[in-house]
């Protein structure tokens, strides 16, 4: 049953703090700016953040949404690499956290989740309402997911956000708010096709008839945008909003946790 304990879920895109084309590379100044504006805001929320350079070019080398293939060379060794590297740069986040004196608790996906198939599922997520209780701000990435069925895959963070959203139990889920490179989606112009702009305000049953422009966004193993209006309508029919905001302009984390108003996309839910 659902208490008062009212939470907002942060994503912080992968790209938005890695540069994907280069392996391991991270964005510190973009990284250290978010981190910054998370401890500002102080607001209970669980923290997801995406694989960016850390997880896809090792999860693509190795095929492993595509689950097992023993055709591949070391494709399980890939698999533990793709899930250390994504622990490294979870690290990295992590301390910075505690440098600041900022208590925070890393979960790891691959621990709670498994799969069985397509379904993916969870024995508890008690550790993170936990961890919430305590104030211990729980950080969760994507990762790579076991399968029962003698397989395995990968979860992005996007996956864990709509598992959090349907299973939690204790805790009510404000907002999802995703933190990306652009201001959220964009649509053609209707009186000029050469221009686009900015949807600030949509319900989630809208987004279907969207003339979504093509900003050129880059494909990831995990689907890019296409896959994450999907999961957005699913985070909605859960009743929870969505805001979609620009991480690189300065100050938007910050007033997107206080509520305050962001220049971005809102999606609203369908009563
Ligand atoms: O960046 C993918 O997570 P995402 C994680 O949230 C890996 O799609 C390991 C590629």
């Amino acid at each position: 049953m659902n208490s008062n304990k009212n939470i907002i879920i942060l994503k912080l895109g992968g790209g938005l703090l890695t540069d994907k084309n280069k392996p391991f590379s991270i964005r510190e100044e973009v990284v250290e700016s978010a981190i910054r504006q998370v401890i500002k805001a102080n607001e209970k929320l669980i923290l997801i953040h995406g694989g960016g350079s850390f997880g896809h070019p090792l999860a693509k080398k190795y095929s492993i949404s595509q689950g097992l293939d023993n055709s591949i060379p070391n494709q399980i060794l890939g698999v533990a690499q793709t899930h250390h590297s994504m622990n490294r740069f979870n690290t990295y986040l992590i301390n910075q956290f505690l440098e600041q004196e900022y208590p925070v608790l890393s979960i790891q996906a691959s621990s709670i989740f498994i799969k069985d198939s397509e379904v993916t599922s969870t024995k508890s997520l008690d550790v993170i309402e936990t961890a919430l209780d305590l104030n211990l701000m729980p950080i969760l990435y994507g990762d790579i997911i076991l399968d029962k069925q003698g397989s395995f895959s990968i979860i992005s963070g996007d996956q864990i956000i709509l598992a959090l959203c349907q299973n939690l139990k204790d805790y009510n889920i404000s907002k999802v708010v995703f933190a990306m490179e652009s201001e959220g989606l964009y649509i053609v112009d209707k009186k000029n096709s050469e221009n686009c702009k900015l949807v600030t305000e949509c319900y989630s049953n809208e987004l279907d008839s969207l003339n979504l422009a093509d900003l050129g966004q880059k494909i990831d193993v995990t689907g890019g945008i296409k896959s994450k209006l999907d999961f957005i309508r699913t985070i909605c029919k859960s009743k929870i909003p969505v805001q979609l905001i620009n991480g690189l302009t300065e100050g938007n984390i910050y007033k997107s946790l206080r509520n305050q108003k962001v220049n971005c996309t809102n999606i609203l839910i369908n009563d």
